[in-house]
């Protein structure tokens, strides 16, 4: 059985985690059995430790960097650790051919579905730190201050030219916040054109979905999440580029589902 390791939020249990949303998405796509266990942002780290996971990123500055999503495969007998999203979609693809594959196998398809990852952070970049802002209380009270910490040094490693030293530096009035969501259409608009523009629908890579399809769509989710299905922002994105996102998104609902 597979255990997914995501967020423990305050009810209702929705994770805003865009990364963990990949890979639900992913376990879900492919049919396989999982379970969730939820955990606590300040419980990552001890979840590496006692496994004797390597952290998933070491700074420079030796400062080491402890993520979700991660999984726990024990179907083989032993307990299997795998960390980060994508890492985890090319182990379930190797382990578990017989289910639909997420990477192609074709030459440089690891290697488009990671350039369009890069693509992917650089597109939303704009919105990290009002989406930062607008989690906090999707976390629950015993890791607010270690959220608060680990995205001021998030800040501090995106937007070096503007540091911050502590989360109330962090402050955006409503016309900024509206700014930001709204400098998202252009680059969503143009890159509507991959999925085959105005008229038509293909996926990222063509007629199959991939990862890189999952890793848009584990995006907007938390887009939708933080700001809430009803909200104005919501519901202009959801009309943005003749309702792309919406259509890429209404295909994707049968893997949405929250119920393992
Ligand atoms: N490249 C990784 C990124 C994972 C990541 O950054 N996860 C965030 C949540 S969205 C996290 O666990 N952060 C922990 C922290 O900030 O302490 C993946 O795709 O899995």
């Amino acid at each position: 059985m597979i255990t997914f390791y995501d967020f423990l939020c305050p009810p209702p249990q929705v994770t805003k985690s865009g990364n963990t949303w990949k890979t639900r998405l992913t376990l879900n796509y492919k049919g396989l059995p999982y379970k969730t266990e939820n955990i606590e942002y300040a419980e990552i780290a001890d979840l590496y430790k006692k496994h004797g996971i390597p952290p998933a990123i070491v700074f420079p500055n030796g400062h080491a960097h402890y993520t979700l999503p991660v999984i726990k495969d024990d179907s083989s007998g032993k307990d299997v650790f795998v960390v980060d999203s994508l890492e985890i979609a090319k182990y379930l693809d190797k382990t578990y051919p017989n289910t639909p594959r997420l990477i192609p196998d074709v030459e440089d398809a690891e290697a488009q579905i990671k350039a369009f990852e890069n693509q992917m952070n650089g597109t939303f970049v704009s919105v990290m730190p009002v989406m930062f802002k607008a989690s906090l209380s999707s976390i629950t009270e015993r890791s607010q201050e270690f959220f608060k910490a680990a995205r001021v040094r998030d800040m501090n490693f995106i937007f070096p030219h503007k540091p911050v030293s502590s989360w109330d530096d962090i402050q955006f009035t409503p016309e900024e916040v509206q700014a930001a969501w709204a400098s998202l259409e252009k680059p969503l608009d143009a890159l509507s054109n991959r999925f085959g523009g105005k008229e038509t629908f293909h996926w990222a890579l063509g007629d199959q979905i991939t990862s890189a399809d999952l890793i848009l769509a584990g995006l907007l989710l938390c887009v939708k999440a933080v700001n809430g299905e009803d909200s104005p922002q919501w519901q202009s994105i959801m009309t943005w580029s003749n309702g792309k996102w919406k259509t890429f998104l209404d295909k994707l609902e049968p893997y949405q589902s929250q119920e393992n």
